[in-house]
């Protein structure tokens, strides 16, 4: 899926990387908590250890609880310039370890060579586009023109601790991209990774810390949604929670939010899709197929943006699934960490175990169009053979399905309205993908389908940090959209400065001096 020449000269130390052994465990201001430890498995060879894991509990949790309320006020009153330089001083850290934090994406979180460069690159952007964001609007309050006699000012505050909950998935990026934003908009942070990939996390808190964000400003809590999450988004003092994830988690935390005493408290949202692409008969055909398979299959189809829905106009469908299947039987899934494997494992069991009862159902209602064969001598890991499946409508597709799975839907020239409605009807609004060189058809298409990103004759992953700001709507996610001009600002409350200056506002020789 990777073009390898596109890779560049990669970093020697990567299969260095990929020997050690790496440890997590709650990081309470500054300080590793010790305790009993579990062994994080590889999920391409589950012989393989990564390394181990202490989780957090009751009492690390009521202790980073305590000492981020604490260390707001400090933090907040930080020149955005200083906070910015941390995040600032944290990339160009991540870039110095990147064989390390990309063997870490590859063991921990299966994912292949060129994914796991990604990875280390996008929160390495993540760093340095909220530095700039910050000291874009959070440096100097805004002016805002009034009366005369009267000064008016806006800024922008930290709200105080924000819990970040991140996924598996993006295990660095997105958890980096989180944390960043709430720590340079002026929040303390308690941050908990997902529990299948704390050791990537908790290399990406000892980079923050030794870049200088104060321990005691930054914690870090591995542990599972149950025993960390629940507890943690329930406590009063949690101003904020930023959650990338599944749509129903983020109901659930919608309401505990809800529930509880306290401040009224946002939640910054980034949950599933229903993603499709839309083709029709001007499309070219090789480009097609290629833009399929990558946002599709890369990453196991483990993005929340990947291609699940391709809707092919009739005629060239026979054609299109054709070479669909043919290009499918070239791709090798494999061992991760080997250059040629473009299909690594799924994460778990559990998504694994999933994925199976869909295709039990997709077995019965829709034609398999290609399976990909898996080698029978691939080590025990998590691995799931790659399909295609061709469907009478995409009613059949009630939820996400959150892995290499395609699903192939034909519709008729005079069906393109249908497809829209269709697509919108399933709530989700997150990537759309277009596929045709007729410009009101892109135009069409663009102006009714509702999408956060929409690529038109093009892949649609890998949104690009700063250039092509992420996030869906709908059952997708709140916004505002990750790696965007907004991002920071619902990290954040805005305080309004009224000042009378004339002489009865009895302050005016005190300005006059300034
Ligand atoms: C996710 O999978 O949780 O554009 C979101 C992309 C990525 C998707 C991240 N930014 O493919």
């Amino acid at each position: 899926l990777t073009d390898l020449a596109e890779l560049g000269p990669l970093d020697r130390g990567l299969d260095q990387a990929l020997k050690e052994a790496h440890q997590a465990a709650p990081l309470v201001g500054g300080r590793a908590r010790s305790g009993t430890a579990r062994a994080v498995l590889n999920p391409a060879d589950l012989r393989r250890r990564v390394g181990e894991v202490v989780e957090a509990g009751r009492p690390e949790l009521e202790d980073v609880l305590a000492r981020a309320a604490r260390a707001h006020g400090e933090w907040d009153r930080t020149p955005a310039e200083t906070r910015a330089q941390c995040l600032e001083r944290a990339a160009d850290l991540m870039e110095a370890e990147q064989p390390r934090l990309m063997a870490l994406a590859i063991a921990e979180a299966g994912k292949t060579v060129p994914d796991a460069l990604a990875e280390v690159r996008e929160a390495v952007d993540f760093c340095r586009y909220y530095a700039a964001r910050a000291r874009a609007d959070f440096a100097q309050p805004l002016r805002l023109p009034g009366p005369t006699g009267e000064r008016n000012e806006l800024r922008l505050a930290g709200r105080g601790v924000f819990a970040c909950i991140s996924p598996w998935n993006f295990p660095l990026a997105i958890f980096t991209g989180q944390v960043t934003a709430a720590l340079v908009a002026g929040n303390t942070v308690i941050a908990k990774p997902a529990e299948q990939t704390p050791l990537i996390a908790a290399a990406a808190v000892r980079i923050l810390h030794q870049a200088g964000v104060p321990g005691d400003v930054l914690h870090l809590l591995p542990g599972d949604g149950e025993t960390v999450g629940a507890p943690l988004i329930a406590d009063p003092r949690i101003a904020g929670v930023a959650f990338t994830g599944s749509t129903e988690v983020a109901r659930g935390i919608n309401r505990a939010l809800a529930a509880k005493d306290g401040p009224i408290v946002p939640l910054i949202a980034e949950t599933g899709g229903q993603n499709a692409m839309i083709v029709d008969s001007s499309a070219l055909p090789e480009q097609v197929v290629r833009d399929v398979l990558i946002s599709g299959l890369q990453s196991a189809g483990q993005r929340c943006s990947a291609l699940r829905v391709l809707f092919v106009q009739q005629d060239i469908a026979p054609k299109l699934e054709t070479m669909l299947a043919g290009a499918m039987e070239e791709l090798e899934v494999g061992d991760p960490s080997l250059l040629e494997t473009d299909i690594g494992p799924v994460i778990d069991e559990g998504a694994k175990k999933t994925l199976e009862a869909h295709a039990e159902r997709m077995n019965r209602e829709s034609r398999l169009l290609y399976e990909i064969k898996l080698d029978k001598n691939l080590p025990p890991g998590h691995y799931y053979a790659p399909r295609a499946y061709v469907l009478d409508s995409l009613s059949r597709l009630t939820r996400e399905v959150f892995g290499p799975v395609l699903h192939v839907i034909r519709w008729r020239a005079d069906q393109l309205d249908q497809v829209i409605d269709a697509i919108n009807a399933t709530g989700y609004g997150l990537t759309l993908g277009v596929h045709s060189r007729i410009d009101s058809t892109q135009r069409r298409v663009w102006e009714r389908v509702k999408a956060g990103n929409t690529y038109v004759n093009r892949n649609m992953i890998g949104a690009v940090v700063g250039v092509q700001p992420f996030g869906g709507e709908g059952l997708s996610g709140t916004g505002p959209k990750a790696g965007g001009p907004h991002y920071l600002h619902r990290f954040a409350v805005e305080r309004t400065l009224t000042i009378d200056t004339t002489a009865a506002g009895g302050n005016a020789s005190l300005l006059s001096l300034a």
